[in-house]
């Protein structure tokens, strides 16, 4: 299979509960590698640009403020199937409806605040890429335990 790479974002909620460290343990410990990070504060017009396909919705200014109201953490994570898989270890949109082990299910109540964002296919992964980070900020290494994660 090829390697992939996806944009995942800890929302504000995340970042001010704490929970980045645990967040990124998940991915990490699974075996997908990092290749970009930063904190930021998105402004709300970026945000949109971020939400552009849902700005249809009702819900979509108030997603928008909520994205835009603190430090964001934005990521890029590469390995086998990390664009599918990683929506898997996110878990359903509401987390209601999250299971158990999943990132929302475990750790979030509300579909408000779910807490963190993950590319939904190849063609969104490429965009979001592309709208947070510069192609100068990732990062192309040999992981020490790729050997071990992929034999
Ligand atoms: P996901 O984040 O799982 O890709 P999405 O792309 O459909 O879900 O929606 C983007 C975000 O918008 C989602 O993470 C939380 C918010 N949202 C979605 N559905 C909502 C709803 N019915 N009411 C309020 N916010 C909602
Ligand atoms: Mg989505």
């Amino acid at each position: 299979a090829e390697m992939e790479r996806t944009f995942i974002a800890i929302k504000p909620d995340g970042v001010q509960r704490g929970l980045i460290s645990e967040i990124i343990s998940r991915f990490e410990c699974k075996g997908y590698k990092l290749v970009a990070i930063k904190i930021l504060v998105p402004s709300k017009e970026f945000a949109q640009k971020h939400y552009h396909n849902l700005k249809e919705r009702p819900f979509f200014n108030g997603l928008c403020e909520f994205l835009s109201s603190g430090p964001v953490m934005a990521m890029v994570w590469e390995g086998e199937g990390v664009i599918k898989y990683g929506r898997k270890l996110i878990g359903a949109t509401d987390p209601q409806k999250s299971e158990p082990g999943t990132i929302r299910g475990d750790l979030a109540v509300v579909v408000e605040r779910n807490i963190i964002h993950g590319s939904d296919g190849p063609e969104t992964a490429k965009d979001e890429i592309n709208l947070w980070f510069k192609p100068d900020d990732l990062v192309s290494y040999t992981s020490n335990s790729e050997n071990w994660i992929y034999g």
